[in-house]
This record gives C-alpha cells, sequence and structure tokens, in this order.
C-alpha cells in the first residue's frame, strides 16, 4: 500500500522567486500516523517544490500510489480540481483541509474515474482506516465511487487528546527557515480550533461548533521542543503557530514555565483579550524568550472591528500592544483591507492606527512591524455568506512589489466601497511601515 500526500500548489504557474514556506503540519500529522501503521508514505510539497498541475500528474504516473491524499484550499479549488480531472493514472484521492466542510458537494462532482474520498475534519486517525478499506463509521454522504467522512466531536476518529499525537519531523525534510530576526526557527502547534469568531475565518468558532478546542499539554509540548534540538540542534527560535498558545493568564504562566526550560527564542499568534489583565506578567514573557508577538489587529474602526468580530476596542488594541512594545516584546500586526461595504475613511482609520502603534515603537524597547492583506472571503464564513456570490480567486500581481509575499496575494474582487487602486495603495504602505522602521537594521537586544 502506497501513499502519497501532496501540500496543493497554490499557483497555476512555476514561481520565480522562491520565498520561504512552513511546512504542511497537517499533512505531517497524518503521514506520521500512516507510518506508524507501516503504511509506505510521502509528502511532497508542491509549494515549496515549485510544481505545476502538470509536474504533479506526472509524479503520479512514476511513483503509481494507491491513494493521493490532497489538501485543498478557497484559493486552489480550481487547481485542485484540474489535477484530480486530468490526471490519467489510476488511483484513489483523498481531499481534506478546513475547507472541505463547505465545498465537499463541489469535490464530488469532479469528473474522474478515479475514487475520491472527502474527510472533514481532523483527518490522522481516519485515514488510515480509510487506506485499509476498515473504516467503521458511516460516511455523511456517498454515490458510486464518491465517499464524504466527517470527523466531529462524535467520532471516533477525532483525536480527544492532541497531546499524544506523534509528529515525525522527519517527513519534512531539512526546512529550517531563517526568521526575519536571522535566527534559524522551527515552528510548532500545540492547539486545535479556535475560541474567537472572526467573521472571515474558516476557523471560526461559530463555524467548528460540532468540534471541541483542545491543547497540549506542558509535558507533550517540552517533549516537541527537546526532540526539536536533538534533531536540528542549529534551531534557535520557535515560532507558534496556533491561535491558543497564549489564551489567558494561565497559559501565559504556562509558556513562560515550558520556555524557561530552553534556550530559545519565541514567536507567537496572540490576541488583544488573553493579553489585556495579564500585562503585569509581560517582562517574564519576554525573559523567557518571548521575542516577538503576532497580533491580528485587522481594523482600526471599531464599527468594522464590531462587523467582523474582532473582540476589543481600538483603544484596548492600541493598550496592550504599547505595553507589550514597553515591556521589550516585538509586535507584528496583521491587518486587512476591502472587507465588504468598507470605506476609504474606515481604510484610512486602520492605517492611522497601524501608523501610530509604529510611531510609538520608534521610541520603545520593542519594535513594530506589520503584515497587510486584501479581504479575501473564505468558503462558509460569514462574510462569503453575505456577499453571496460565486467567487473565484486569482493572484494579485499588482501587490508583487512587497517583497516574501506573494504566497497571500490572491484576491477573489474587491467588495468595499473603495477602488481597486486604494485598496493596493493601503496594503502596499501598511505593510511598507514595517520596512522603513530600519528593523532589519535596528540594534535588537539579543536574549
Ligand atoms: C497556521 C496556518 C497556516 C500556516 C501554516 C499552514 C501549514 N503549512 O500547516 C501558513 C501561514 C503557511 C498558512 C498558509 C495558508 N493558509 Co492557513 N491557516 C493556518 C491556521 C491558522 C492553522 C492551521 C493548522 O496548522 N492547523 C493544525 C493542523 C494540524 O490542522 P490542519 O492543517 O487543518 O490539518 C488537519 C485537517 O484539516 C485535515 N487535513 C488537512 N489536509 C488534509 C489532507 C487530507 C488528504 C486529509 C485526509 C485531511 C487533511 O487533517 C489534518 C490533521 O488533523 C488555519 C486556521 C485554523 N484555525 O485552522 C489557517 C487556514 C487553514 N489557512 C487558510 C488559508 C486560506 C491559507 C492559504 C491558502 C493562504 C493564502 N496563501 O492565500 C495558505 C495555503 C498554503 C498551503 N498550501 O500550505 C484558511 C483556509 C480557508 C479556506 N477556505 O481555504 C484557514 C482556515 C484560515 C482562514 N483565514 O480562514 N496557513
Ligand atoms: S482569525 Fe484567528 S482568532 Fe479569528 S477565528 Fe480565525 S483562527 Fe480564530
Amino acid at each position: 500500500m502506497k501513499v502519497i500526500l501532496f501540500n496543493s500548489p497554490i499557483y497555476n504557474r512555476k514561481v520565480g522567486d522562491i520565498e520561504d514556506y512552513l511546512p504542511p503540519f497537517g499533512l505531517g500529522y497524518i503521514a506520521t500516523i500512516l507510518q506508524e501503521e507501516n503504511i509506505d508514505v510521502k509528502i511532497i510539497d508542491c509549494v515549496n517544490d515549485n510544481l505545476t498541475v502538470e509536474e504533479i500528474i506526472s509524479i503520479i504516473g512514476v511513483e503509481e500510489p494507491n491513494f493521493v491524499g490532497i489538501n485543498i484550499f478557497s484559493v486552489n479549488f480550481d487547481l485542485i480540481k484540474e489535477i484530480i480531472e486530468k490526471c490519467p493514472y489510476k488511483t484513489n484521492f483523498l481531499v481534506g483541509g478546513k475547507s472541505t466542510k463547505f465545498l465537499y458537494q463541489d469535490i464530488i462532482n469532479f469528473k474522474t474515474n478515479n475514487s475520491i474520498s472527502v474527510i472533514i475534519g481532523e483527518g490522522e486517525y481516519i485515514i488510515c482506516d480509510i487506506v485499509k478499506n476498515q473504516v467503521s463509521e458511516r460516511t455523511k454522504l456517498q454515490s458510486n465511487n464518491r465517499f464524504v467522512y466527517e470527523v466531529d466531536k462524535d467520532s471516533i476518529y477525532l483525536p480527544q487528546d492532541i497531546s499524544k499525537l506523534p509528529l515525525n519531523r522527519t517527513l519534512f525534510g531539512n526546512r529550517s527557515i531563517t526568521n526575519v530576526y536571522g535566527k534559524i526557527e522551527e515552528a510548532i502547534i500545540t492547539s486545535r480550533e479556535c475560541l474567537y469568531n472572526c467573521a472571515f475565518c474558516g476557523g471560526a468558532r461559530s463555524l467548528n461548533s460540532n468540534v471541541p478546542v483542545r491543547e497540549r499539554d506542558e509535558e507533550s509540548i517540552t517533549e516537541e521542543l527537546t526532540q526539536i534540538s536533538c534533531l536540528h540542534p542549529e534551531t534557535k527560535s520557535i515560532r507558534v503557530l496556533d491561535d491558543l498558545f497564549l489564551k489567558n493568564r494561565n497559559s501565559i504562566l504556562k509558556a513562560i514555565k515550558i520556555f524557561g526550560k530552553f534556550n530559545f527564542e519565541w514567536r507567537a499568534m496572540a490576541h488583544i483579550k488573553s493579553l489585556q489583565g495579564s500585562e503585569d506578567l509581560f517582562v517574564s514573557l519576554k525573559d523567557s524568550g518571548c521575542r516577538e508577538l503576532e497580533i491580528g489587529i485587522e481594523s482600526g474602526n471599531d464599527e468594522i472591528r464590531k462587523m467582523v468580530h474582532k473582540v476589543g476596542s481600538v483603544e484596548e488594541v492600541y493598550d496592550v500592544i504599547t505595553r507589550l512594545l514597553d515591556a521589550g516584546i516585538n509586535v507584528k500586526g496583521y491587518f486587512m483591507y476591502g472587507l465588504p461595504d468598507e470605506t476609504e475613511k474606515e481604510c484610512q482609520d486602520t492605517y492611522n492606527l497601524a501608523l501610530k502603534i509604529y510611531e510609538y515603537s520608534q521610541n520603545s524597547c520593542g519594535l513594530f512591524r506589520t503584515s497587510a492583506f486584501q479581504f479575501r472571503p473564505y468558503h462558509g464564513t460569514e462574510l462569503y455568506n453575505k456577499i453571496n456570490k460565486h467567487i473565484s480567486f486569482k493572484h494579485n500581481d499588482a501587490l508583487d512589489e512587497l517583497d516574501g509575499r506573494k504566497q497571500f496575494n490572491f484576491t477573489a474582487g474587491n467588495f468595499s466601497k473603495c477602488s481597486d487602486d486604494a485598496i493596493n495603495n493601503f496594503v502596499i504602505k501598511t505593510n511598507k511601515l514595517g520596512e522603513n522602521n530600519e528593523f532589519k537594521n535596528r540594534k535588537v537586544p539579543e536574549l
């Protein structure tokens, strides 16, 4: 039995200048469990390896896998359809990822004689039984050689305790990334599902209420960090990719304790409301190695923030972030422009907030940098449903001047009250804010 898992391509062409990409963790967890079951499995990362549809299909022809697993996103739906429909070789397709919940009806209609199994939810346990043809739960939908499985809170295939899930990082090959601070970095995931409910996000709680939020315990995270130190001793920094590592005061204390045992610098996603009230811990957080927190600020206008259910007011955002900067913790702020019916004035409010924080950071110990996007409606999200029309994605070449960000510059159109040029300008000038602040040249205090 042979399985190939493809981290799906996001471009429909070769890209000239290769950027740094994170390895596909979801596929890593799946491949690890398949390996433990003695199934021959490999991961091919089409994004990192810059593979075209034709190249992917020819790999399937050469390797002759019994199963081809592939993840699908809103932005690359058409590419996955093309791969599956154009593949002339006999195999069985497995399609997974966050968006399958809203796309499965379309996926099972792809035109191919090969079988297609769509997995909604977490794939590592069910995939073993699919491959061995011994699934013990009913399909959500089945017709001819099309199968839809759903792994929700009632499924025996849901990993209830994610502290016990193994991840064989050697499956990713040597993928260390040098971060913006010049440190060799590995990423980890410490939780699944999110507590928050942002109207633009496929991970929002209201869309995933049939799957519980789960976190890894201290021992499990410590073990993974120890493994990283052994496997990649050159690693100097850890990036925590999930949203809940610092979800409240207790988890901040847990983070300080875990990283206190290592010599790593670390960076993590965080939320204003999760940090508020724990400002007294910021210095200890910094002392444990916390170099940077990445915060989804999104908008600098309170009405827009309410509309997208972003918790915390503009004032609270400013307060918490300036306190972090005072404590010497750097902040990366994410911003979004072009939300449905957003006006130029509302976009300007967002830019003004970014600018105000940036100006504050000029005289603080911590640095501030930015990452700005054009809003994109992802299938199934509240804003997607509000827009309620057929959406297709294409690359926005107008943003190509921004270094290292092409992988994120997709657009599905403009749903705001601003012109395309205005949105592009806001995205470009907000991204450049971070660059302008001599970020890379300034002597950042070493920990
Ligand atoms: C961290 C993250 C990233 C990171 C790292 C992703 C990675 N390489 O692992 C980065 C920044 C690289 C990233 C990139 C993108 N991301 Co992202 N990302 C996330 C985030 C916050 C967490 C994902 C995660 O790691 N979860 C933990 C792992 C273990 O779970 P998982 O990846 O979902 O995989 C599990 C299941 O989904 C399933 N599964 C996944 N793939 C497959 C495949 C098969 C065959 C099977 C059977 C099962 C299966 O089983 C896995 C194990 O349980 C989610 C939001 C969220 N809360 O989930 C968004 C999210 C998944 N991303 C999203 C998007 C759109 C993207 C991009 C397309 C953005 C872009 N460039 O335009 C790219 C895709 C690039 C690519 N091909 O990898 C959307 C997807 C929505 C949608 N409808 O498409 C989400 C939901 C966020 C959002 N804003 O709505 N992302
Ligand atoms: S954007 Fe982040 S905080 Fe908001 S729902 Fe999605 S994963 Fe949660």
